[in-house]
């Protein structure tokens, strides 16, 4: 049998709808219009691509949204007294720095300077901290995460006593997602295994998931044997593997490929995500949801 296709992009599509909605209402009974300001350093392609959609994304939501381009040379000290601008503009709720920074930058102290309640990726240690404690102490759950948990509830996968297998332990995604299945909460209540690079055998451990998330950026690193039958899988991998000319546009667009083999493993796995089109879409539309959010917060809406 083949497994199920979760699309992302209809699943994100829906929520943006809802979110479409909240923001009209917020503007008509509160004057509210949620602000979010997308910082790029450099012009690395990847970091280029998932900026642009984030700003189109909300500006189709209706946001004040300003995408803030930087020079690959700006120094740690301006990028943080822009932070700093930011924190105090009470038009901006969301401020978001895509990562990866370039080396001369140090990731920690930017992440640290952003003020925790304009924190719309989740990244600022208070915010980590808050996921990683839970129940109602949450406020920002990291985009991507946020995502892949609505997915697998989505595609209607019981968590609760699942066992989930997580392969990869970023800061972004791994650590994060581990901890989300692991609470004692809906859509969670999960037994988690986190795999890496160091694990003796990363085989025996995926055999076992009912729920195998792969974040790893390696592709194909997940072969088909290595799923149980009936799993739902979620790819989080968006690897860059060469180029070719768009069918679409004529214009020259990149290959990407997931850590999973997707053609082997649909016919194993009971639900899987593709890529493109899975977690992606996902991981901007929960950015929208956050910066929703964070608008609400600093205006006292319910
Ligand atoms: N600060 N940095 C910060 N926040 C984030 O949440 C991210 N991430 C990751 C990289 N750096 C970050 C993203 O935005 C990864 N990521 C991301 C966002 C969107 C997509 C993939 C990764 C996405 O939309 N992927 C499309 C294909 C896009 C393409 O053609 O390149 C997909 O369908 O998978």
């Amino acid at each position: 049998m083949t497994a199920k296709i979760i699309s992302g992009k209809e699943v994100a599509q829906q929520i943006r709808e809802e979110l479409r909605q909240e923001v009209a209402e917020m503007k008509e009974k509160h004057g509210v219009v949620p602000g979010l300001i997308t910082i790029l350093v450099g012009e690395n392609p990847a970091s280029v691509s998932y900026v642009t959609a984030k700003q189109k994304t909300s500006h189709d939501l209706n946001f004040y949204s300003v995408q803030d381009n930087q020079p690959e040379d700006i120094s740690e000290e301006d990028l943080l007294k822009l932070i700093d601008k930011y924190n105090n503009d009470p038009k901006v709720h969301g401020i978001l720095v895509q990562l990866p920074l370039p080396k001369h930058i140090d990731e920690k102290k930017v992440l640290n300077a952003i003020d925790p309640d304009k924190d719309v990726d989740g990244f600022h240690p208070v915010n980590v901290g808050r996921l990683m404690i839970g129940g109602g102490e949450a406020k920002y759950l990291p985009c991507t995460p946020a995502g892949i948990q609505e997915l697998i509830v989505r595609a209607g996968y019981e968590t609760e006593g699942a066992e989930v297998v997580v392969v990869g332990r970023s800061n972004i995604v791994g650590k994060p997602i581990a901890n989300i299945m692991m609470q004692k909460a809906k859509g969670a209540n999960s037994t988690v295994t986190v795999v890496h690079t160091r694990t003796r055998d990363m085989e025996s451990h995926c055999k076992r998931a009912d729920i195998l998330i792969v974040a790893a950026g390696v592709p194909d690193l997940v072969k088909p044997e290595w799923i149980k039958p009936g799993a739902c899988v979620i790819d989080v991998g968006v690897n860059r593997v060469g180029e070719k000319i768009s069918e679409k546009t004529g214009r020259k667009i990149a290959i990407l490929k997931g850590d999973v083999n997707f053609e082997a493993a649909k016919e194993i796995a009971g639900a899987i995500t593709p890529v493109p089109g899975g977690v992606g879409p996902m991981t901007i539309t929960m950015l929208m949801k956050n910066t929703v959010k964070a608008a609400k917060f600093a205006n006292n809406i319910q």
